[in-house]
Formats: structure tokens, C-alpha cells, sequence
């Protein structure tokens, strides 16, 4: 062991061993310093999750002297930072992507074998990092990951929920939500005791005559909650560059603890006030494209918003620089309408603190704020009730209403003869109660809106901010077509079809440039180079092949067609329509005779993803799928030709095991629903082939792609409305196909008919909203394609490397240039030296 040496002799090692080995040692002796003096262990006693530990503060050592040396070189340089606001980051694990991100996972490989550990079991102690629930978060950290990478001075700004999304267990067919958990045995954050900052809520305002006689507000009373940073480092790949991303977690404020209380003896009622402050930040909600309008929800957006802009406008004041700067030094994107009410904060610190006026001030804001919708579903569209907002928020809602005052009579005097568009464009909706419509707020309060993919960015100015392109012109509004991390999404999740391209192309450089990727089409009739894709996808099906066995107990035929279809659970998304897909394939087979069964392409489906506890239409999705996988997997009559599996807890771990390993992948939500959808560029960028609706980012893969190597269907985006309409007026006939699925749901062969008869009538009685039957037909004849062409290996094996060829435009280094340039107007930093 290397313990037991002095800082004078482990110089002279550490001279004695050659350059290309110093690294390794270091790393090394860094490893069995941790394990005995942080863990407290002995060599001998080191299990694996002691190994994960040590590794990680290893790892976690470096990380945060480049971090700091980042944060030195970005405060030095005095460059204009972006600050990207999210609710959600749903980061997953860090170890790999450290490793790998700062190069030494073969060094840490090595390290671990010596000492007897596999280094993929030592991984796999790690506990995934669940703050998000689906595409929203994970674009949050693929951004993270590319603003680093790119060397973008940035910083994300979160909440440190106690308890991240919720692990999923399925019991008898339901899903059952278990708390997670997922602090213990965190070594990835930092907690800054120091950097705290006092959250007010609550309470009154009064209006007072400042020293220059103005008229100035002032926001009294009320409660007091504190916010605390934990810092989380965040490498860049291939750089030195570690950004930061900062995390809040509430606290009673020491001048909250209620000493009155606690001296009269009322210990528990003192400890209960202290227990409510920390509930702020415990638990993330569990909803995906759904808002609920929860009291504590607002209260958690407005302590990070608060918190966050504190902080930011601090940083700022000690740069000494004048107010009108204040955007050239600093970019904030808000992702999605959740902080909104940052815009709101910083237009109050600016005039009531400050003492800025107000045009001054809001002139600062719009120019700071940039604002990116992800979805047009009305049910995800934020509004919060102007009295809870008045109890809440008593300055912020006089501010929202001021601002909303100045926009209306500007509004007034550009259409002085259109009556209707008041209120239309109102921040206020005129109900009972009275509601604040956040998106237009945010619209107002930026300088630019984006959509997250060409068909929504169209919608978004055709339907939902219509008028608002009218007010404010086309040009406030744009385009940002999502994309994924390359190095978390090929070369983590799918090192061997990494390590292939990088080969083939002469290094890894695609990895930071993604385009460089086309040069893999000129090795399509390469034999060789086809055999080793071909290996390369069999060995990942083989791997998650072993991971439905160990965790459903089910076996699984490598060789059969893995059909996947992973995300939450949602009516939009059209797990419905799949699970009905299958129900009318194992019919088919069981009409069968022998002879034509020999024709059959073996199947897999694979379904994975939560479905919001409240949301008990997914719920019924979800228990449908279970029932189905029952039957159709114990029927002898059925055999190897049609298996249907439910990946129990799906999250980003998992989804590393199995984006490399489909074959196919299902991205059919209605056309016009889905935003853009990120896991569509995952598949097809590890090799498999979709099956998708004209909807979302598929469009555009489409366009990269070609359409020979996707198989679209289904009705498109602008034939909807039209088809809802007849469906509302009775014109409406199921298919015929999904009436014999209907038929066999109830004659009871997936169980009880009366579990499943909300999913059925919502289609048959209801006006079928989602369009199913409406697009069933297509479906299935489109899936009669896929099988067909899948028995042509050859040619499928062409289509995979092309469509991989042409997939660099989906790389989040595209997407976070595009915002550099067009929103944030920031550069990157010259880490050269
Ligand atoms: C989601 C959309 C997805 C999109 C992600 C990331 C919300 C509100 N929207 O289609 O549904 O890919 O955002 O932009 O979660």
C-alpha cells in the first residue's frame, strides 16, 4: 500500500515513476487515501460500495480544484455569464461521466482491477440523481454538460429536493410510489453554510417617502425562510472548464426559531415552525407536462427565483459596475414558465431596493431574460390564483400589475380598434378567481422566446402567442431544436460503438464536434466495419436482455426485434396506442397456423417510464401493460414469437442500458402534442431505427436522416383540430382492428374489463381526444413494414449507420452555440493557458 509515507518521499516516488504512469499512482494512492482515512476502512474490508465511495471523492478531488481554478479564471476575465434557471435537473449519475469527461476511466479501470473490483459493478453503486421527471430535466443537464464543454462561463441555478422523482415498483400489475431518497452517500455536492440568503413570504405592503422625497414601497412582515447553497461541479468534456451548478435547500431562519415559543415551553410547536420551512425544499413534483397549482409549489418557485437573483445581482454589485451593464454581464434563460417570477424579483430588487426607476429597471429585465416553452398542452400551461398570490407574494402581484398596466396601454395604442385583444393578451385572466397567466408574463418580460423544435416553434406563433407575434413582431420569437450530450448518450451509455466510430474517424474528436460524424456513411459497405455494428448492437441487446431477466425474471431472444417504447406515461405520448398495437399482434399470432407462425418476426416490446401518482388514466396505461405482459408472456401457443416487458423504475441509468440496445424505438404521440422529444435523437443516435408520428424533433431527424430510414404514420399536426371537431360531433367509428382489441379487453383475457373501461370508452364514448383509432390503422400497417424490412438485416444494418452518419446535427453543443449567439450573446472563455 502506499500509506505511511511522508510529503518529502512521496515526491520522491512520485519522480521515480515515469511520466505516462504518474497519473495512474496518484490516482491510485488518491483512491486508498479515501478509503482509509475518509471512509475509515481498511483495504481489507472495502466492499464495493466503499470502492464506489472512494473512487467518487477521487474523482470528486480534481473536479473541484478545476473548479475553483474555473471560477478564479471567470471572476478575473469579468465576462458575461448565463445563469439557466431550472426546477428541474435530472442529472443521473456523475462518476462515469466524470471519468470519462476528464479521461482517466481507464486509469481508474486499471486502479480498481488491481485491487480486485470490476470497474462497472463499482458504477453501479451509484444512486442516479433524480431531481426531474422527464424530457425538461434532462435537456437541463445535457445543457450543463455542453455549456462546460464548450467553456461557456454559466451556472445552473435548482432546488435541492430531499426526496428527487419517486422509485417506481409494480405490484400486482399497479404501480406502487416509493420515496427516494438519494442523499446518503452523496459525495458530489458541496454544502456552503456560508452563502445563505434570507427568503421573505407573507405579510404586507407599505409605502413610504424615501431621502429624495419619492414615493418608494416597502415589503414588510411576514416569514422568514433560509436558503442554502449546495454546490455541485460540473466538468466539461476535454477541458479544464468545471462550471457550477447550485442547488438551494430551505431552512427555518435562525430568527424564525421561535425562542418565544421554545422559552414558554412549547419546544414541539417551535420545532414544527422549523420543520415547515424545510418542507420547501423536500420533495419535487412529480408531475411531467401537468401543473397543479399547489401553494407550496409557488413557494418553492419563489425561494429559488429569489434566492438565485440574490445571488447573481451580488456577484454583480462587487464588479462595481453601473445598473445599465447589468445585461451585458449577465444572461438568465428561464426553462419553461417555472421561474417565471424571477423576472418579477429582479424588476423589485431594481426599484425598490436600488432605487431605480421603473422604465430603467424593466428596461434591464426584458434585456436579461430570455424564455423557453417546451409544450402547448393547455393543461401544462402555468396559472396561479390571484389570491394565493396576493397572500404569497403581496409585492410581486402589485408589480405583476403594474407591468401588466404599462403592456395593456401600449397595447391600446398600437390597435386602438381591436377590443378583443386586451384581454386576450392580458397578463391578468379574468375569472373567478382571477388568475396570473405566467406565459405571457414571461413573454413580457424577455427578450426572446423559443420553442424546442420547428413544429412547435410554428404552433407556438400560430395558436398559443398569436397575438403576441402581432404586438411584438416575429422577431422576438424563435426556433432552438433540442439536442442530447454526446458524451453521455454515445460514449457512456455505448463505449464499444464509441470506441468503433472513433477508430474509423482517427479519435474521438467527434465527441466535442458531432458533425464529424458523416464520415461514418463512407464505411456503409465496409464488410468489416458492418460485422463489428452488427456485434456491437447484439452485445447491448444481450446486456439488457440480462437486465429484464434479472430484474422481471423473464428470458428474452436476442435475435428477436426489441421494440421500445421508454418516457412517462401519458395519454399524449400514446403508451395506449402501443399496448393496443400488441394486443392486435398477439391476436394475430394466436389466429395463426403453424406454417404462417413460421413467418412471424419475433418481438419484444419493451415499455418503460412513471406515470404521475395523480394521474390515474396513465395509471390504467401502466396496469394494462402489466396484464398484457402476463398473458401474452406465459402463453405456449405464443412462444419466442411475441414477448411484452415492463422495465419497472425507468430513469436515466436505465435508459443508458437501454437506448443502445432497441431496435426500434416508438416516438407517436398525437401530431402537434410532443414539443420535441430527446429520446428519439438517443435511439437513432445508438443505432436504432423509429417509428414515429410527424411530431416534434422527429420532423427534423426525418429531414437529417431521410425518410427511407424512418417509418412514419399517422394524421399530421394541422388535420387535428379538423378530426376533433367531427369526433365532438359524433362523427366518429372506431377502427375496426381496435374493435377486436376492444373486444378481447372485454371478454376479460387481460383480467378484469372493468379496470381497463376508462381507457376504452375515452375512445370510443369520449371523442377519442388522443386520436388512436383515428391513426390505428396506419400504425399497424406501418409495423407490418418495420417487420418486413427487419428480415432484411443487410439493409437495416445500411439504414442504422446512415441515419448514425447523419445525426450530428442533434448534438445539445449545436443547441447551446444557437442560444450562445442568438439569446444569450455570451462567449466562451479562453482556458488555454
Ligand atoms: C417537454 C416536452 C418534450 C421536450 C422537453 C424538452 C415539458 C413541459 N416539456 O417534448 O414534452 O423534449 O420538454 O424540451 O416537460
Amino acid at each position: 500500500t502506499f500509506t505511511g509515507l511522508g510529503p518529502a518521499e512521496i515526491k520522491n516516488v512520485e519522480a521515480s515513476i515515469p511520466e505516462p504512469l504518474r497519473e495512474a499512482w496518484r490516482e491510485h494512492k488518491y483512491f486508498v487515501r479515501h478509503v482509509e482515512t475518509t471512509l475509515a476502512r481498511s483495504l481489507y474490508n472495502c466492499d464495493e460500495l466503499a470502492a464506489y465511495s472512494g473512487t467518487a471523492l477521487a474523482f470528486r478531488d480534481r473536479l473541484i480544484i478545476e473548479w475553483n481554478k474555473t471560477q478564479q479564471r471567470q471572476t478575473f476575465t469579468d465576462q458575461k455569464r448565463v445563469y439557466y434557471l431550472s426546477l428541474e435537473f435530472l442529472m443521473g449519475r456523475t462518476l462515469d461521466n466524470a471519468m470519462l469527461n476528464v479521461g482517466l476511466k481507464d486509469v481508474a479501470r486499471d486502479g480498481l482491477s488491481d485491487l480486485g473490483f470490476r470497474i462497472e459493478d463499482v458504477i453501479n453503486q451509484e444512486h442516479d440523481a433524480a431531481l426531474g421527471n422527464g424530457g425538461l430535466g434532462r435537456l437541463a443537464a445535457c445543457f450543463l454538460d455542453s455549456m462546460a464543454t464548450l467553456n461557456y462561463p454559466a451556472w445552473g441555478y435548482g432546488l435541492r429536493y430531499r426526496y428527487g422523482i419517486f422509485k417506481q415498483e409494480i405490484v400486482n400489475g399497479y404501480q406502487v410510489e416509493i420515496p427516494d431518497y438519494w442523499l446518503d452517500n452523496n459525495p458530489w455536492e458541496f454544502p456552503r453554510h456560508e452563502i445563505t440568503v434570507d427568503i421573505q413570504f407573507y405579510g404586507n405592503v407599505k409605502k413610504y417617502q424615501d431621502e429624495n422625497g419619492r414615493i418608494s414601497n416597502s415589503w414588510e412582515d411576514g416569514e422568514i425562510v433560509q436558503a442554502i447553497a449546495y454546490d455541485v461541479p460540473i466538468p466539461g468534456y476535454g477541458t479544464k472548464t468545471t462550471n457550477n451548478l447550485r442547488l438551494w435547500s430551505s431552512k427555518a431562519s435562525s430568527g424564525e426559531f421561535d425562542f418565544q415559543k421554545f422559552n414558554a415551553g412549547d419546544y414541539e410547536s417551535a420545532v414544527a415552525d422549523q420543520q415547515r420551512a424545510e418542507t420547501i425544499s423536500a420533495v419535487l413534483y412529480p408531475n411531467d407536462n401537468l401543473e397543479r397549482g399547489k401553494e407550496l409549489r409557488l413557494k418553492q418557485q419563489y425561494f429559488w427565483c429569489a434566492a438565485s437573483l440574490f445571488d447573481i445581482v451580488r456577484r454583480f454589485k462587487k464588479t462595481k459596475r453601473a445598473w445599465a451593464e447589468f445585461p451585458d454581464q449577465v444572461a438568465i434563460q428561464l426553462n419553461d414558465t417555472h421561474p417565471t417570477l424571477a423576472i418579477v424579483e429582479l424588476q423589485r430588487i431594481l426599484i425598490d431596493k436600488e432605487g431605480l426607476e421603473w422604465d430603467e429597471a424593466w428596461n434591464i429585465v426584458t434585456k436579461t431574460f430570455g424564455y423557453t416553452n417546451h409544450t402547448v398542452l393547455p393543461e401544462a400551461l402555468e396559472k396561479w390564483s390571484v389570491p394565493l398570490m396576493q397572500n404569497l407574494l403581496p409585492r410581486h402581484l402589485q408589480i405583476i400589475y403594474e407591468v401588466n398596466l404599462f403592456f395593456l396601454q401600449s397595447v391600446e395604442k398600437r390597435f386602438p380598434n381591436d377590443r378583443d385583444i386586451l384581454s386576450r393578451v392580458s397578463i391578468i385572466e379574468e375569472s373567478h378567481p382571477k388568475m396570473v397567466r405566467m406565459a405571457y408574463l414571461a413573454i413580457i418580460g424577455s427578450h426572446k422566446v423559443n420553442g424546442v423544435a420547428e413544429l412547435h416553434s410554428d404552433l407556438l406563433k400560430s395558436t398559443l402567442f398569436k397575438d403576441f407575434v402581432k404586438i411584438y413582431g416575429p422577431d422576438r420569437f424563435t426556433n432552438v431544436t433540442n439536442g442530447i450530450t454526446p458524451r453521455r448518450w454515445l460514449h457512456q451509455a455505448n463505449p464499444r460503438l464509441s470506441a468503433l466510430i472513433a477508430e474509423k474517424l482517427g479519435g474521438y474528436d467527434f465527441l466535442k464536434d458531432l458533425t464529424l460524424l458523416d464520415k461514418v456513411e463512407a464505411f456503409v459497405d465496409d464488410k468489416a466495419f458492418r460485422e463489428e455494428w452488427a456485434v456491437i448492437k447484439r452485445e447491448n441487446k444481450l446486456r439488457l436482455a440480462r437486465h429484464i431477466k434479472a430484474t422481471t425474471g423473464f428470458d428474452v431472444n436476442p435475435n428477436a426485434l426489441f421494440d421500445v417504447q421508454v418516457k412517462r406515461i401519458h395519454e399524449y405520448k400514446r403508451q395506449q396506442l402501443n399496448i393496443f398495437g400488441v394486443i392486435h399482434r398477439y391476436l394475430s399470432i394466436k389466429a395463426m397456423s403453424a406454417e404462417e407462425k413460421k413467418k412471424v418476426v419475433p418481438r419484444v416490446s419493451i415499455f418503460g417510464g412513471k406515470a404521475a401518482p395523480g394521474y390515474w388514466m396513465a395509471k390504467t396505461i401502466i396496469h394494462l401493460i402489466n396484464n398484457v405482459a402476463d398473458v401474452v408472456n406465459k402463453d405456449p401457443e405464443v412462444g419466442d414469437l411475441l414477448k411484452v416487458i415492463f422495465i419497472a423504475d425507468y430513469n436515466v441509468s436505465k435508459a443508458e442500458i437501454i437506448c443502445p440496445a432497441s431496435d426500434i424505438s416508438e416516438h407517436i404521440s398525437t401530431a402537434g402534442t410532443e414539443g420535441s422529444g430527446t429520446s428519439n435523437m438517443k435511439f437513432v443516435l445508438n443505432g436504432g431505427l423509429i417509428i414515429g408520428t410527424c411530431d416534434g424533433a422527429n420532423i427534423e431527424i426525418t429531414r437529417e436522416i431521410g425518410e427511407q430510414n424512418i417509418f412514419l404514420f399517422g394524421n399530421l399536426a394541422e388535420d387535428v383540430e379538423d378530426l376533433r371537431h367531427r369526433h365532438f360531433y359524433g362523427d366518429f367509428k372506431l377502427d375496426p382492428q381496435l374493435e377486436r382489441v376492444f373486444d378481447a379487453i372485454k371478454d376479460n383475457v387481460f383480467g378484469d374489463k372493468a379496470d381497463f373501461s376508462a381507457l376504452t370508452s375515452s375512445i370510443e364514448e369520449h371523442g377519442d381526444y388522443y386520436l388512436v383509432s383515428d391513426d390505428f390503422n396506419s400504425y399497424i400497417t406501418t409495423h407490418e413494414m418495420v417487420d418486413e424490412a427487419f428480415q432484411n438485416q443487410e439493409e437495416w444494418l445500411a439504414k442504422s449507420i446512415t441515419s448514425v452518419a447523419r445525426m450530428g446535427f442533434f448534438s445539445m453543443d449545436r443547441v447551446t452555440n444557437e442560444y450562445a449567439d442568438s439569446i444569450w450573446n455570451v462567449e466562451p472563455l479562453d482556458v488555454t493557458d
